[in-house]
């Protein structure tokens, strides 16, 4: 075996370099990428810490029009935001995500983009993401079992997500779809659901400047449990149209099938929004229980994002279109 010794003019800049001098993006991710081995390591030599470490700090974030002060509201703690989850590939229970998906394998990751598209491939997460600015969105987020949370993402605009893989004219829909790995995923072995995950969106809903593919939140990169490295956020729809862990991405002229409508058709439709006008056949979509709050608010139409959203479904009878 050859040792190769680098001589100190092979020694990049960023072996020599205090980290927060050459922290870009890029490099960021990969940080990332180590430091979430990192904590599993320390989860087992350790007794677990009171409060889970927290991600890396994401660099070049800029603010986007959809802030906290726009939206006029509190931000849900973070504690919550990360410990209170639907992501049943880790478990059904709401503190199952947390605790079950500590060693789940976020890097290398790659994405499937495939279908209707003029530049179709296999992508590392990485150039994946590098074309398009890292914007901090603070969002409402309602589950359709009615409460709610307030998180400041921080996410790329699938808009341009789209547009540079160029969709063509039968690209009338997109397809996501999450990891499948049952070895990682404890949930998958159940069949709670038909795994893997799969979500879809109109391509005009999926072009609408709300959505994003969000990589972190609170200014760090995203927790495993909330979906990482990579998952859609659609804050005008019910919490489960936001899927979490995507590895593929088709474009294609037929609605796509969507994991809660095959699990229950009559309680789950393709377009999922917010509605408080319309009962989800065993409760209620009229109010919701903010998280950290004890009374009830009203649920808005599109969660508050109507003037954002409801031209998309102007004509739509959304009472049978749910
Ligand atoms: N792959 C996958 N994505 C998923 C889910 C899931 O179980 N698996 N749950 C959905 C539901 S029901 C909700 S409410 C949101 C919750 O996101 P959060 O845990 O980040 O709050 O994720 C959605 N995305
Ligand atoms: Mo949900």
């Amino acid at each position: 075996m050859l040792i190769k010794i680098a001589k100190p003019s092979d020694v990049k800049p960023s072996e020599i370099t205090p980290k927060s001098l050459y922290l870009d993006r890029r490099r960021f991710l990969k940080t990332a990428a180590v430091a979430g081995a990192g904590v599993v390591l320390g989860t087992i030599a350790a007794p677990a810490p009171a409060h889970a470490a927290r991600g890396p700090k994401l660099e070049g974030v800029v603010k986007s029009k959809w802030n906290l002060e726009t939206l006029g509201e509190k931000l849900t703690d973070y504690d919550a935001i990360t410990k209170y989850n639907n992501f049943y590939e880790f478990g059904t229970d709401k503190d199952d995500p947390s605790r079950n998906s500590g060693a789940f394998k976020t890097r290398p990751w790659s994405i499937a983009v495939e279908g209707a598209v003029e530049k179709p491939g296999t992508y590392d997460l990485e150039d994946f993401i590098k074309p398009h600015a890292l914007e901090e969105r603070v969002y409402r987020l309602r589950c359709v079992e009615a409460w709610s949370m307030v998180v400041p993402w921080v996410g790329i605009s699938l808009a341009n997500v789209i547009k540079h893989f160029g969709p063509t004219g039968n690209a009338k829909y997109v397809a996501f779809e999450t990891l499948l790995d049952p070895k990682q995923m404890p949930g998958q072995n159940r069949r709670v659901l038909k795994w893997p995950y799969k979500e879809g969106l109109r391509i005009d809903e999926a072009m609408n400047p709300l959505a994003i593919l969000a990589v972190g939140l609170y200014g760090e990169a995203m927790p495993n449990q909330n979906g990482a490295p990579i998952r859609l956020v659609t804050p005008w729809k019910y919490g489960f149209k936001s899927i979490k862990s995507i590895v593929k991405m088709r474009f294609q002229a037929d609605e796509p099938p969507t994991s809660w409508n095959e699990a229950a058709a009559r309680e789950y439709g393709f377009y999922s929004n917010v509605n408080p006008t319309v009962d989800h056949p065993r409760w209620s979509q009229a109010k919701e229980r903010r998280i950290g709050e004890f009374l009830k608010r009203p649920t808005l139409m599109f969660h508050g994002y109507a003037e954002e959203v409801a031209h998309l479904y102007a004509g739509m009878d959304l009472r049978k279109q749910y």
